[in-house]
């Protein structure tokens, strides 16, 4: 039986790499933070939490990684702890930096000093690309972080690209391309706006968001974790972008969330109104600005579909399905 850590057990991409793992038949360590909500309503959604055995694991904490794969003994390590959200990270830059940067160079130094055969996932960004350098984006199109949280990924990218070259570690990255779900957080803009329409369908509360022409390429996480499990079955490891190739503003993330949920709209500069009675749906509030944007991603994920076998199954519409399908679920 393979045996694997994950780290960031709780959040979005956690939980869905569990269940993956679980089907394959690995043993699954989850590494969670000790004294945090131990929040497990994506694992307890999807009924396996009681298949994983928790250890407490702090990035922060270069003793407890190091602890920790001693005890597990694991064939894989999958790092997807991080402080995740980027607007977040304009007023948590020292928070951030330290968990998604040297977070990374303890486990690496873990890895290197005492288990050197264990396989290493980092969770890579498209957010290393900020001000985009050329369209589309690929394993060798330069990086330009826009954000604290941008620049400590690449900081963490190039470590595990050098841990490997230096070390001849198994350490590969992701290059992933935003990916949503019915468990991404509350505070990221797709869940933001499909929790946000199905409360205001049943309280007419609007929703405030803040740049609605910022264009991402989303896909869904289910798709994505499975490209994590593929990096690490090859047999060396590398860099992969992961990505749709399609790209969509805010805004027409909005508009085609209206459509799903039959409501009829009309838009006026950066509100959405109900056509019906003039209710406003969607406004903007400038707290939801950035002091830096990212304007357009769209990944190319040629190499991951050519070395990797992988490419997506679901489109923006089935990740629409799932996530308003999901809050409407939920919405009591
Ligand atoms: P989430 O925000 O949903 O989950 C983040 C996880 O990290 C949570 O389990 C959180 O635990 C944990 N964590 C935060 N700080 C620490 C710490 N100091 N020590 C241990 N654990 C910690 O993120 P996602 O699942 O969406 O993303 C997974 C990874 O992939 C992240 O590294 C993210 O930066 C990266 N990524 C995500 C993309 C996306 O579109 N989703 C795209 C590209 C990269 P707790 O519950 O205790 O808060
Ligand atoms: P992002 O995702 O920053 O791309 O990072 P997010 O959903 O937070 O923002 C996407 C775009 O939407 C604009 N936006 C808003 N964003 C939020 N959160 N809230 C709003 O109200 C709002 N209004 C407009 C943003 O300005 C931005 O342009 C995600 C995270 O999962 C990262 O961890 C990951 O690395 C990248 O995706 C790839």
């Amino acid at each position: 039986m393979k045996k694997a850590i994950i780290t960031g057990i709780t959040g979005q991409d956690g939980a869905y790499l569990a269940k993956l793992l679980l089907d394959k038949g690995y043993k699954v360590y989850g590494a969670q933070r000790r004294n945090t909500g131990k929040s497990y309503w994506r694992l307890d959604e999807l009924g396996i939490t009681s298949d994983i055995e928790f250890v407490d694991v702090d990035l922060m904490e270069p003793y407890n990684i190091g602890k920790a794969l001693d005890k597990c003994k694991v064939d894989e390590f999958y790092n997807l702890a991080a402080q995740s959200f980027v607007h977040l990270s304009f007023e948590q830059p020292h928070v951030t930096t330290m968990v998604n940067s040297l977070g990374v160079l303890h486990i690496l130094e873990a890895i290197r000093n005492h288990h050197p055969d264990v396989r290493f996932y980092q969770a890579s960004t498209s957010e290393m690309y900020g001000k985009v350098q050329e369209t589309p984006q690929t394993e060798k199109t330069p990086f330009y972080p826009r954000s604290p949280y941008g620049v400590a990924k690449t900081y963490s990218h190039h470590l595990t690209v050098n841990y490997r070259e230096s070390y001849n570690l198994h350490a590969s990255s992701g290059i992933l391309f935003n990916h949503e779900s019915r468990f991404r957080g509350e505070e990221f803009v797709t869940r933001k706006i499909t929790k946000g329409l199905v409360e205001w369908s049943k309280t007419s509360k609007p929703i405030e968001l803040g740049n609605l022409d910022a264009k991402r390429d989303w896909g869904h996480a289910q798709d994505y974790v499975e490209a994590m499990w593929l990096m690490l079955q090859q047999d060396k490891a590398d860099d992969y972008v992961i990505s749709t190739g399609q790209t969509h503003t805010v805004r027409e993330f909005i508009r085609k969330c209206l459509d799903y949920m039959d409501i009829p709209y009309k838009e006026e500069g950066h509100e959405f109104f109900d056509a019906r009675n003039n209710q406003i749906i969607v406004q903007t509030n400038p707290k939801f600005f950035r002091p830096a944007e990212v304007d357009l991603l769209i990944g190319d994920c040629t190499k991951a579909k050519e070395k990797l076998g992988w490419s997506p199954k679901h489109d923006l519409g089935d990740l629409i399905r799932d996530m308003i399908g999901g809050d409407l679920e939920r919405y009591v």
